[in-house]
């Protein structure tokens, strides 16, 4: 196995500390994997110490990322689609957490979502979807806040209960009150059911997303924010950037929502956000 210098040791080390429950080693898992990177955690705090600058998780999460599609067996996967603002979510946070991971597309367009073996697997049968070593879960915030604790280095959310609460706040208003008109099936059944054409639905979008949008932008003008909520991105901008993108693509008007775009503009310099966008994806095609 040959180490990459971009690794963190105590990231290692912190995020091995935490297994609490026997794992069958003989099981190529994200356990395992863990296990093996912790065994040569002395090794890599020699690189560690000789590199000359320092390194970001989502770089060293780059590195897993390598080591992980070298080693094959030892990737956690993530089913995801390209335009998907909820897996655009996670990618984000899995980026932003240095966690090792394999993007798996599932194509929505040909309904592959619907069909075995993805929607055996996962009864929710939509994306994102993460393979934990016991099964495969959906609901994207769930699956973050649940990286969050399985992985504590870099965390997503502040320690501060008024700056979870803030965060939360924020972030659920986007993927709860906005993401359900926005998404796929309400879209559908104004095209199909209600006859409604590119104006009727581009309304309807526009609507919601004022909505909630400006809501966002007030508190992040009362705090005065610069390039993210709090000193650097989080559980927040996971879920605001991929918002940010599909408001843009329904031909949204962002000029009213200076803060908003200046954090956009700030993430969009972070490889952590550029890896996850959707045009990086394996899937990214023009049409959808
Ligand atoms: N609340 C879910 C929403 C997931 C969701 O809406 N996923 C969409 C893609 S963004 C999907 O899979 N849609 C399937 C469909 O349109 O049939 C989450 O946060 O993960």
């Amino acid at each position: 196995m040959v180490f990459n210098p971009l690794m963190q040791p105590n990231f290692f080390v912190r995020s091995c500390r935490r297994l609490s429950k026997p794992v069958n080693l003989d099981k190529p898992s994200i356990t395992r994997f863990w296990l093996d990177v912790n065994a040569l955690s002395g090794e890599t705090e020699r690189y560690c110490r000789k590199a000359p600058y320092p390194l970001s998780f989502g770089q060293a999460g780059n590195a897993f990322h390598d080591l992980s599609r070298h080693e094959k067996s030892y990737s956690m996967r993530l089913f995801s689609y390209f335009r998907s603002s909820a897996s655009y979510r996670v990618r984000i946070a899995l980026n932003l957490k240095g966690v090792p991971h394999e993007v798996v597309p599932v194509d929505l367009a040909t309904d592959a979502h619907l069909r075995s073996p993805f929607a055996k697997d996962n009864p929710f049968k939509g994306v994102p979807a993460i393979e934990t070593d016991d099964a495969v879960h959906g609901q994207s915030m769930a699956i973050i806040e649940w990286l969050d604790e399985a992985f504590p280095a870099n965390p997503l959310l502040p320690t501060k209960p008024s700056e979870r609460l803030l965060a939360r706040e924020l972030a659920l208003a986007i993927a709860t009150e906005l993401h359900a008109p926005l998404g796929r099936p309400a879209i559908q059944h104004i095209r199909s059911e209600l006859g409604g054409d590119q104006n009727a639905v581009a309304t309807w979008q526009h609507r919601w997303l004022e909505k909630t949008l400006s809501g966002v932008e007030q508190r992040l003008e009362d705090r005065e924010t610069l390039n993210f909520l709090f000193d650097r991105p989080g559980y927040f901008e996971c879920v605001l950037i991929p918002q940010v993108y599909n408001a843009r693509l329904s031909g949204f008007d962002l000029g009213p929502y200076p803060r908003l775009r200046k954090i956009d503009e700030a993430c969009a310099r972070l490889s952590a956000f550029r890896a996850a966008h959707p045009d990086a994806q394996p899937d990214s095609r023009d049409q959808i």
